[in-house]
């Protein structure tokens, strides 16, 4: 019953240099994943524009109501449909809707203010790979240049309540 200690030499060494190699190969590829991180954060060309300002959920709710009523040029299921020219176009989330949906033309510049009226929601572009949240006090802008026609789908991505599956809005780009 008696636990005996190990043979003072319980392990065997690697009889060839695969263990190495494979710790070589495991090293050269930390570097290397660790590196490619700041290098694509400047030659990527995905980065956000870094550019956000305070705002209370208030004023920005009334900021996308003037752009809104200013550019209103339809209604889909309730939500008003906006045409803007390039340049400043606004989106808020709110529980439980992303408005307006708004109408923009491929090649054309513009930048996207997002935001939320009330509390945090996920700003996902479907089907493209573009992810962003709107946070209530933040008025976040995306300098955004489509370059496909097309529908495309904001579906929230961060839970916000009861309604939050049916959280839907449209970007209609032509
Ligand atoms: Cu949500």
């Amino acid at each position: 019953m008696a636990i005996t200690s190990p043979e003072r030499l319980w392990w065997k060494q690697p009889v060839c240099g695969q263990e190495k190699l494979w710790i070589s190969i495991a090293l050269v590829w930390c570097i290397f994943i660790t590196a490619i991180m700041p290098y694509w954060h400047f030659f990527g060309k995905q980065n956000p524009s870094q550019e956000y300002y305070r705002v209370s959920p208030v004023k920005y709710g009334a900021i996308v109501d003037k752009f809104t009523a200013k550019h209103k040029v339809g209604e889909e299921a309730g939500i008003p449909v906006v045409d803007p020219p390039p340049g400043d176009i606004f989106i808020a989330g709110s529980q439980f809707v992303w408005h307006p949906i708004l109408k923009l033309k491929s090649g054309r510049t513009y930048r996207l203010h997002l935001s939320s009226t009330d509390m945090v929601h996920g700003f996902s572009v479907y089907p493209m790979n573009m992810n962003f949240m709107a946070v209530p006090d933040m008025d976040y802008v995306l300098t955004i240049q489509p370059d496909k026609a097309g529908e495309f789908f904001i579906i929230c991505n961060e839970f916000c309540g009861g309604g939050h599956h049916t959280m839907t809005g449209k970007i209609i780009v032509s």
